[in-house]
Formats: C-alpha cells, structure tokens, sequence
C-alpha cells in the first residue's frame, strides 16, 4: 500500500436532516466561527471548504449543507453522491427532528456505502438552561449511533461546544480510513496523472474557500 506522507487529501461532507435543525448554523459556526443567529432557510444546498490538520495530514473538508425543507428532498440524493461522510442532524428540543433521521440512516445505507453517519443533536445550549426542553433522551441517540458504530455528538452553534468535535472526528476517521476508499485505491495508470489529479484538488480547495462569504449571504 503506497503512502499518502503530507500529501492533502480532500473528500465530501454533508449535513442532513429536518428544516430548521441548525445545519446551517453548525457549518457557519465551525467554518466562520460564529453563531449565524436568524439565519434564512436554505434553498437547494450551500457548499463552503475548509482545511485542517488530521492526523498530521492536510485534509481539505469539502462541506455541503443541505436544505431540509420537504420540497427539495428529490434535489438531497445529488448532494449526498459521492459523500464519505454525513452529519445527520436533528433538534434536541423537538421530536419529530430525530424521527427523520432513520429515514436518512436509510437513504445512505443503501445508496452510499462509502458514507460514514455522525448523529449531531443540536442546539445543546437550550436543554443547558432548562433540562425540560430535552425531548430527545441522550441514551436514545446513543443506541442508534452504537448500532450504525459511529459517533454521536451534542452541539450547541450558540455557544460553539462540540462543533469543532464533530468535524475534527470526521477528518481524523476519513484519514484513519483512507486506503478503503475507491479514490484512494492504487491505480493501474501512471503516477504522473495521480500528481497532477492531486494538485488539481489542492487548488480547487483554495478557490472554493474564498467562496465562503458569498454561501451563507442568503
Ligand atoms: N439556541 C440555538 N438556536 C439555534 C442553534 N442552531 C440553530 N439555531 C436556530 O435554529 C434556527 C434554524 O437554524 P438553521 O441553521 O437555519 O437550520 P437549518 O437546519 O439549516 O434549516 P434549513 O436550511 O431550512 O434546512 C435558526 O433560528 C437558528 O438561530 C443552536 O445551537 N442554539
Ligand atoms: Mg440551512
């Protein structure tokens, strides 16, 4: 198996789950870091990039957040193509949010298999002031993230506790995992097209962050 050394690398990421769950929100917070506030309800998907280090690697996390709104669920499928790992989002406050998520457990077990499911209850920060507001049990999540033998997480946007957990989690576990994805399979062709592809993605990457401003002006 030939070494990645300080190569980058980049891969797909997508926030999933019931309008108005704070996907949007979690993204801004952890890629501008800070809490978007009274942010519009997304139309199609918005896309933002960000480096980071994982695992003593240059990873570029290629970030695609949905739209939860029912009517551009048929568009979902096209945005989580390709995906390596999906943040499935619900509200910790509000129950009918973590129903959705086995609909999209679902969705990806069959159609993604290289996707990787993080369960994220958001909006920590209102269960922190009053415990009556729970209405997703901590255990609850935690027998269907043990199930699917990912990770669960409890964020609050607000207050920005666990959001760069998640993402940090994702990285490390892409570049942990590396070798088991068709991209990073050795190929038959020769090494000077593998270079140039390389390259190609660090540049894309760059671009694609200078975008950020513009993504989440809705
Ligand atoms: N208190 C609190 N409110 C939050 C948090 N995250 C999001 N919100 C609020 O929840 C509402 C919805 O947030 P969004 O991030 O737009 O939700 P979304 O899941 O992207 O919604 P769609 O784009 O419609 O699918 C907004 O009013 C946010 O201010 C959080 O961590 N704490
Ligand atoms: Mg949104």
């Amino acid at each position: 198996m030939p070494s990645t050394g300080t190569l980058a690398c980049s891969f797909k990421i997508v926030t999933l789950g019931k309008c108005a769950v704070g996907k949007t929100c979690l993204v801004t917070r952890y890629v501008c870091g800070q809490f978007a506030g009274d942010v519009d309800s997304t139309i199609g998907a918005a896309f933002v990039s960000k480096k980071i280090e994982a695992l003593g690697k240059r990873v570029t996390l290629n970030i695609w957040d949905t739209a939860g709104s029912e009517r551009y669920q048929s568009m979902t499928k096209m945005y989580y193509r390709g995906a390596r790992a999906a943040i499935l989002c619900y509200d910790l406050t509000e129950r009918t949010s973590f129903d959705k998520i086995r609909y999209w457990v679902g969705e990806l077990q069959e159609n993604e298999q290289h996707c990787r499911i993080y369960l994220c209850g958001t909006k920590k920060d209102l269960i922190d002031n009053d415990t009556r507001t729970r209405a997703v049990p901590q255990n609850e999540a935690g027998i269907i993230a043990q199930d699917l033998r990912t990770e669960h997480f409890e964020t609050s946007s607000l207050t920005g506790e666990n959001v760069e957990a998640v993402f940090q989690r994702i990285g490390e576990d892409y570049v942990r995992n590396m070798h088991s994805y068709p991209e990073n399979q050795p190929k038959q062709e020769d090494d000077t097209q593998q270079a140039f592809h390389i390259g190609k993605s660090e540049e894309k990457g760059t671009t694609s962050s200078c975008a950020l401003g513009s993504c989440f002006k809705r």
